[in-house]
């Protein structure tokens, strides 16, 4: 091969096993992780943005090492527990319907692996706004935007040790807002929230530490920079 050729072809090459599985930029790939509908992945799903993306909000490192190691065992750990078993062809919706009777290992990594993508599709790099209907819906669930925030942030900071705050609809049909311990979310039997998840954040230490150190209200803060309210829209259309 001719040297300019090769060092064109090598160039590409380097580029593409750089590229893959990340995205550049601030490209962002919808996942559908309303996919609750269907059974869990049978490959560990991408990432749906570049780690540094949501810099600074969310920094590369803390975003590489969230999605790679935290969320990557997370679903390797879920697809070892249902192994041989039905659950593999079960729709998600129906296996934290009655999550109640299975065990821990069940629990723990299914909700962590789906928290996860669910999580990931709640973030993008630029942020917008919620659609009109969701607005309304907000005013007349918490008084006011502002309000809403305020709401999520307390359950956000509030919740003791690690776990997530989530707006969702509930049974009735409403907003509400609440928090869920370790890998736990509203769509599980054993929740003390039940509904239909909209948004979530992710307080685990994990996600915030190695930016934010102690200060989980600074990155609590931070994530209104960085929510997705095309998804969010959606969802809650979705859900009505
Ligand atoms: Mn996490």
């Amino acid at each position: 091969m001719e040297r300019r050729k090769f060092i064109k072809s090598a160039g590409m090459m380097a580029a593409a096993v750089y590229a893959a599985p990340r995205l550049a930029g601030n490209d962002q790939v919808s996942i559908k992780t309303s996919g609750i509908e269907g059974p869990p992945a049978k490959e560990f799903p991408p990432l749906p943005f570049a780690y540094d993306a949501l810099e600074p909000y969310i920094d590369a490192r803390t975003m590489e090492i969230h999605y790679d190691k935290h969320h990557r065992a997370y679903y390797t750990n879920f697809m070892n527990a249902i192994k041989d078993s039905a659950l593999q062809e079960m729709p998600l919706k129906d296996l934290f319907a009655a999550i109640s009777k299975q065990p821990d290992a069940v629990r723990n990594n299914g909700g962590g692996y789906y928290n996860h993508l669910f999580f990931w599709n709640s973030l993008k790099a630029k942020s917008s706004a919620p659609s009109a209907e969701l607005s309304d819906a907000i005013v007349k669930s918490f008084g006011s935007f502002d309000k809403f925030k305020e709401t999520f942030n307390t359950s956000a900071k509030t919740r003791f040790g690690s776990g997530w705050a989530w707006l969702y609809l509930n049974e009735a049909k409403n907003l509400a807002i609440g928090s869920s311990p370790n890998q736990d979310n509203p769509l599980m039997d054993i929740s003390t929230i039940k509904g239909t998840p909209l948004l979530t954040l992710d307080v685990w230490e994990h996600a915030y530490y190695l930016k934010y150190q102690n200060k989980r209200a600074d990155y609590v803060d931070a994530f209104w920079n960085i929510v997705n309210w095309e998804e969010v829209n959606r969802r809650y259309k979705e859900a009505q």
